[in-house]
């Protein structure tokens, strides 16, 4: 295997998004002797911690455990301040290691690939950037992250408003002064219950429109522990391997008893413990069938409702921020520090939408179906075309002139998460089917690309220059991966994990939620039956039934 023989410009493989994902694939693919072009369309390094600049924003994964485990000299030598690393914090760590590993060599930023086209006669991909560069690779390896492309919904008369409206995915670079404004937030995820404690303290008065209520739990962080880092990195090699075997990517996994099977005082106590903890800990610790029983989950839920209602002061106030149109977890939680809070101060007021729905963003403000709220600068917390958006953004067309957002009208369609039949030699890395965002992202990200790199490692070593999935293969993954999903309480819930936040979007569960370590079990025993469910060096398309055919 060498670069595409023919192209000047060729490499061996194009890299979209110079994120975590997509910093490591570099790193590999020069690690396999690889050549390797990265695209990406910010100025700088980082992905999803270039772009969400907010007031708040921070990881809510434990910061020893969001981070590379791929060098252990990097992360014995990385020192976190916090327990959550801050936006600023991990950003720096990323240019950190893109400068350590001098990957910024094979990057061409500012640059967004606008199209991928398969050239079934050169066996290889034609990428196009919206700087007018057009490279030909082997592999074309999407590292676009799952959260990216910002979901700004349609606001009538959003156009007329005089201040500036901020999407929290597109936070401006430099600091955004609300001191002496009035600020609105549109939007109760995480993004919005991060930055909405600390736009409260910065701004004169603070509106939050909130449409569906979120549970919270609260992050407790705090500064980094010497004692504990140290021993962490003392144990790294164990906690890492945990964290890959476990449900979530979490060196903790969830109780393997049924919430019935114990006593309501042993219930509460566990969440007690687990609810003082904090974070992921209460999401992904609890017992085993929170998100497949509706009444295991509803002990989980009304803990949850019950310290909602501790916190916040006026009866009213919680009632509207207290959620129960969902089972707790089956839409993303939020890690907070002071969110519930922050709506006992004077200076912020919470506004129901499902009782008073938006009518229109006027100059001045934003008009409910009661009130026209006086707003100074309006903040869209409204989220992301979450695990697609940007993938299908790239305009892929596979061979016979398929379109990738054709092919996956009706929902992503791929082998493992990780492959599309028709679409040879592109690997998406965190993509739909595959754990993703219902894990901490990095253990998952370095499964797929040391996966991904043993792959392209065995074509060359057998002569093969292209890889693609079988359409039996795929559709058993497609099924399977609904399957797991349906025994879960997950696809009956709007969020944006089925799609629903976005018009139009095929409604199923984006990521696969079996669980990390079984996962990666489907995942090796792939690799290690010589890559079963796809097909190697495959010089025709890959068996296809004939149209009119008995099915
Ligand atoms: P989310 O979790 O998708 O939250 C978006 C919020 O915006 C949510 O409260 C939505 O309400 C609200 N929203 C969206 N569109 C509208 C309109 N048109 N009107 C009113 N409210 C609206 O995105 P985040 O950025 O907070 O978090 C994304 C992930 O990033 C997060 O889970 C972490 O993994 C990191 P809705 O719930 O749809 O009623």
């Amino acid at each position: 295997m060498s670069a595409v023989r023919g192209a000047d410009d060729g490499v061996d493989a194009v890299v979209v998004g110079a994120g975590f994902a997509g910093l490591y694939m570099l790193y590999k693919l020069r690690e396999l002797g690889l050549s390797a072009r990265g695209y990406e369309a910010g100025s700088g390094v980082g992905g999803t911690w270039y772009w969400n600049r907010y007031p708040g924003a921070r990881c809510d994964s434990e910061s020893v455990y969001y981070s590379y485990s791929f060098s252990e000299e990097l992360q014995q030598e990385w020192e976190w301040s916090e327990r959550y690393a801050s936006q600023p914090e991990i950003l720096h760590y990323l240019e950190h290691v893109a400068d350590r590993f001098d990957l910024r060599r094979d990057i061409r930023f500012d640059t967004r690939v606008v199209a991928a086209t398969f050239d079934e006669g050169g066996s290889c991909w034609s990428v196009r950037t919206d700087t007018g560069v057009q490279v030909r690779a082997r592999f074309l390896i999407s590292a676009v992250g799952c959260l990216s492309t910002p979901n700004v919904p349609a606001l009538p008369g959003v156009e007329n408003f005089r201040g500036p409206v901020l999407h929290t995915g597109r936070w401006p670079h430099e600091p955004v002064e609300v001191t002496s404004c009035r600020v609105g937030v549109l939007g109760t995820g995480s993004s919005g219950v991060q930055s909405i404690p600390l736009l409260a303290e910065q701004a004169e008065h603070l509106t939050v429109f909130q449409r569906t209520p979120n549970y919270s739990v609260p992050a407790r962080n705090a500064p980094s522990d010497p004692v504990q880092s140290a021993d962490v990195k003392a144990n790294y090699d164990a906690i890492r391997e945990r964290c890959r075997r476990s449900l979530g990517g979490f060196p903790f996994d969830v109780d393997p008893r049924s919430a019935l099977s114990v006593s309501p005082e042993e219930r509460e106590a566990l969440y007690r413990g687990l609810w003082d903890e904090g974070g992921m800990r209460f999401v992904f610790g609890g017992f085993a069938d929170v998100l497949t029983d509706r009444t295991a989950n509803d002990v989980a839920a009304d803990f949850v409702r019950a310290r909602i209602g501790e916190v916040v002061r006026e009866g009213a106030t919680a009632e509207v921020l207290t959620p129960r149109d969902h089972p707790f977890g089956t839409r993303r939680p939020a890690l907070d520090t002071r969110y519930y809070e922050t709506y006992n101060r004077d200076d912020v007021t919470l506004v129901d939408l499902h009782r008073t729905p938006v009518e229109e963003v006027t100059a001045g403000g934003l008009r409910t179906s009661d009130t026209e709220y006086p707003l100074d600068v309006l903040v869209l917390a409204t989220g992301f075309d979450a695990m697609t958006g940007s993938l299908l953004a790239m305009n892929i067309v596979g061979r016979d002139g398929v379109e990738l957002r054709k092919k996956w009208s009706d929902g992503p369609r791929n082998h493992l998460g990780l492959m599309s039949a028709g679409f040879p030699n592109l690997f998406t890395i965190t993509g739909p089917l595959s754990p993703s965002v219902f894990s901490n992202m990095p253990t998952c990200i370095e499964q797929h690309v040391d996966w991904i790199g043993d792959c392209l490692e065995h074509l060359r070593r057998n002569g093969h220059d292209l890889i693609e999935p079988t359409v039996e293969a795929e559709d058993g993954w497609v099924e399977h991966a609904a399957r797991v999903a349906a025994r879960t309480l997950l696809g009956a819930v709007d969020s944006w994990w089925t799609g629903a936040n976005v018009p139009g979007k095929p409604r199923v569960v984006y990521p696969y939620v079996a669980g990390v370590g079984t996962y990666r079990k489907a995942c090796d025993a792939a690799a290690a039956r010589g890559y079963d469910g796809f097909v190697l060096n495959p010089s025709a398309p890959v068996r296809r039934r004939p149209q009119g055919a008995p099915a």
